[in-house]
C-alpha cells in the first residue's frame, strides 16, 4: 500500500506563502514538509501560529443566556425538555443558566483582557421568531445588536451560529421539527430575518451545528445516551438518516439565503464534529488504513461530503445503500452551496490500524480507563484535529478550504481552592497537547485558520444539566459570580505567545 498522497503542490504553496517564499523554493518531491527542516537550504517552520491566526472562545444560545422568558422569546424544545422528569441530570433548566443575556457586557470585557479576537457564539431562533416561522421579534434582535456592538467596542469579531440545537418549540408541535422537510424553508425565511437585519455588523455566519450531534448520535438515533431534546428515538436507519438529509437541506437553502440577504460580502462556514481517524502508529499501511475509515465512516459521508460536494461519494453511498434517505429531485443542487470556510467541533477522535481483513482497516476498542475529558464519550485523542484536518483535505479532496477547530475543551475536575482559584490542569494539559497537533498541521501547510475553545464560560451541557463545567471561567450558579480558572490565564499567555505554552 503506498503513503496517501498530500495535495502537496497547495500545501507547499500556501506554507510558501506564510514564510514569504515562491512555491518553487519548496519544491518536489518535499512531500513531508517537516523532514526539510533538516536541509540547510530550508527555511526553519514557524514555531508559532501566524499573527493572523483565530484565537477565540465558543459559546451558544440556550447554554449561557438564560432570559427564556423576556422581551418576547418563545419556549424551545430544550425548554420544554427541561420540564421533562429525569431528563437532565440535576434538574437544571435554561431559565437563567450563565444569565448573559444581562451580563454579555461584563463577560466580553473579561473576553477582551484574555486577548481573544473572536467569539463564536449562536442566535436562538425562538428568540427571533418565537412561534418559529412569522412574526419577528425585534426586541431579540436588537439584544443581539447589542451584544455584537459590545464586541467590536472590544475588538473582538462576531461569528455567529444560527441553529445550536434550540429548534422553536412550536414547530416540534406544527410538523414534528426536523422529521419533517418543512423545517429546511423555515429555517431559510428565519436566516434572511436575522442576516437582514445583523448582516451589516455580522460577516462570518455558521447555519448549523454539529448536524451529527443533534440529528444523528445524540438525536433521532438516540446512540448516545442520555438523550438530547426532543428525545425522539427513530426506529430505522433509513428514517435517521432522512433527518439529516433534512438538515442539509436546511443547510443549503440557508446558505443561499445569508448570501441573498447580507449588505456585504460574508463567510459562511459548516460547524461538524466529524469522526476524525487517527492512525495508530503513522506508517504507510496505518495511514493509509485511517484514511479509509475516515471515508467509510457513516456520518463523515453523510454529512461532510455532502457539504463539501453537494452531494455523496459513490463508493460511500454504496457501502451505505441501506440506510440512505429519500432525496428529491433538485435537492443535491440547494445543498450544493459553496462553504467559505469549515469549522471542525474537535473533541475526540478513534485510532485504527491496518488489517488484512474487511475493507482493510480495523478501529481500536478504548479500554477502560483510558484517560477522558470529564464524559463518557470525550477520550482524549490529542491528534484528532491533526488528522481530522488532514483527512478531510486528503482523504474528501477539500485541499484549499481554510479550517478552524470551532470547539475544543473538556469538563475539567478541578475545585476551587480557598482564594477560588480553580486549577483545571487537566484543560491546559488538554488543550496544549491538542494545539500541539493543530500548529503541526499549519506547519505542514494545510489551511488552518483558528482555534475556537469550547467553552467561555461553565453552562449548561445538555443532560448533564450544570454537573459539567466546560468554562475557561468559573460560573458560580447561585451568585453568577465569575472567576477566571487557571486555564484562562493559560490561555492568555498561550496567545500572546503565539503558541502553546
Ligand atoms: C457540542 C456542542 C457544545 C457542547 C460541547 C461539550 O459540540 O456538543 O456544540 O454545545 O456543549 O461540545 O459537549
Amino acid at each position: 500500500m503506498s503513503a496517501p498522497r498530500p495535495a502537496a503542490t497547495s500545501r507547499r504553496g500556501f506554507l510558501a506563502q506564510g514564510l514569504g517564499l515562491t512555491a518553487a523554493t519548496l519544491a518536489a518531491p518535499a512531500l513531508n514538509l517537516v523532514g526539510r527542516e533538516k536541509e540547510s537550504t530550508a527555511a526553519p517552520l514557524p514555531a508559532s501560529f501566524p499573527p493572523d491566526f483565530e484565537w477565540a472562545v465558543a459559546t451558544a444560545a440556550i447554554q449561557v443566556e438564560g432570559a427564556a422568558r423576556e422581551d418576547g422569546r418563545g419556549d424551545s424544545i430544550w425548554d420544554t425538555f427541561c420540564r421533562e422528569p429525569g431528563r437532565i441530570a440535576d434538574g437544571g433548566t435554561v431559565d437563567v443558566s450563565c444569565d448573559h443575556y444581562h451580563r454579555f457586557a461584563a463577560d466580553i470585557a473579561l473576553m477582551a483582557e484574555l486577548g481573544v479576537k473572536h467569539y463564536r457564539f449562536s442566535i436562538a431562533w425562538p428568540r427571533i421568531i418565537p412561534e418559529g416561522r412569522g412574526a419577528v421579534n425585534e426586541k431579540g434582535v436588537d439584544f443581539y445588536r447589542r451584544l455584537v456592538d459590545c464586541l467590536r467596542d472590544h475588538g473582538i469579531t462576531p461569528h455567529a451560529t444560527l441553529y445550536h440545537w434550540d429548534l422553536p418549540q412550536a414547530l416540534q408541535d406544527r410538523y414534528a421539527g426536523w422529521q419533517s422537510r418543512e423545517v429546511a424553508q423555515d429555517f431559510a425565511d428565519y436566516a434572511t430575518a436575522v442576516v437582514s437585519r445583523l448582516g451589516d455588523r455580522i460577516d462570518r455566519w455558521m447555519p448549523l451545528n454539529e448536524i451529527a450531534t443533534f440529528a444523528y448520535y445524540s438525536g433521532y438515533a438516540v446512540g448516545r445516551t442520555p438523550p438530547h431534546a426532543p428525545g425522539i428515538a427513530l426506529a430505522t436507519p433509513r428514517e435517521q438518516s432522512q433527518i439529516i438529509h433534512h438538515t442539509l437541506l436546511a443547510h443549503g437553502l440557508a446558505c443561499q439565503a445569508i448570501r441573498a440577504a447580507s449588505p456585504r460580502p460574508c463567510r459562511i462556514a459548516g460547524a461538524e464534529n466529524f469522526e476524525s481517524c487517527v492512525p495508530i502508529i503513522e506508517t504507510p499501511e496505518h495511514i493509509e488504513a485511517a484514511k479509509k475509515a475516515f471515508a467509510d465512516s457513516f456520518v463523515n459521508g453523510a454529512i461532510l461530503h455532502p457539504l463539501l460536494h453537494g452531494r455523496w461519494d459513490s463508493a460511500w453511498a454504496e457501502l451505505h445503500r441501506e440506510r440512505l434517505p429519500e432525496v428529491a429531485e433538485g435537492d443535491w443542487r440547494t445543498i450544493a452551496q459553496p462553504l467559505d470556510e469549515l469549522g471542525f467541533n474537535c473533541y475526540t477522535g478513534g485510532y485504527f490500524k491496518a488489517s488484512s481483513q474487511g475493507r482493510g482497516y480495523e478501529s481500536i476498542a478504548i479500554p477502560a480507563g483510558y484517560p477522558k475529558g470529564g464524559l463518557p464519550w470525550l477520550n482524549i485523542i490529542p491528534e484528532a484535529p491533526y488528522w481530522g484536518i488532514r483527512l478531510v483535505s486528503e482523504a474528501f479532496n477539500a485541499p484549499h478550504l481554510p479550517i478552524f477547530i470551532s470547539e475544543n475543551g473538556l469538563s475539567d475536575s478541578a475545585t476551587a481552592d480557598a482564594s477560588g482559584l480553580v486549577s483545571d490542569i487537566d484543560r491546559i494539559a488538554y488543550s496544549r497537547a491538542y494545539l500541539r497537533q493543530i500548529l503541526r498541521a499549519k506547519q505542514e501547510g494545510y489551511p488552518v485558520s483558528g482555534y475556537y475553545h469550547w467553552s467561555f464560560l461553565d453552562n449548561f451541557e445538555w443532560s448533564e444539566g450544570y454537573t459539567k463545567r466546560f468554562g475557561l471561567v468559573h460560573v458560580d450558579f447561585t451568585s453568577q459570580r465569575r472567576t477566571p480558572k487557571l486555564g484562562y490565564h493559560w490561555y492568555r499567555e498561550t496567545i500572546r505567545a503565539g503558541h502553546a505554552l
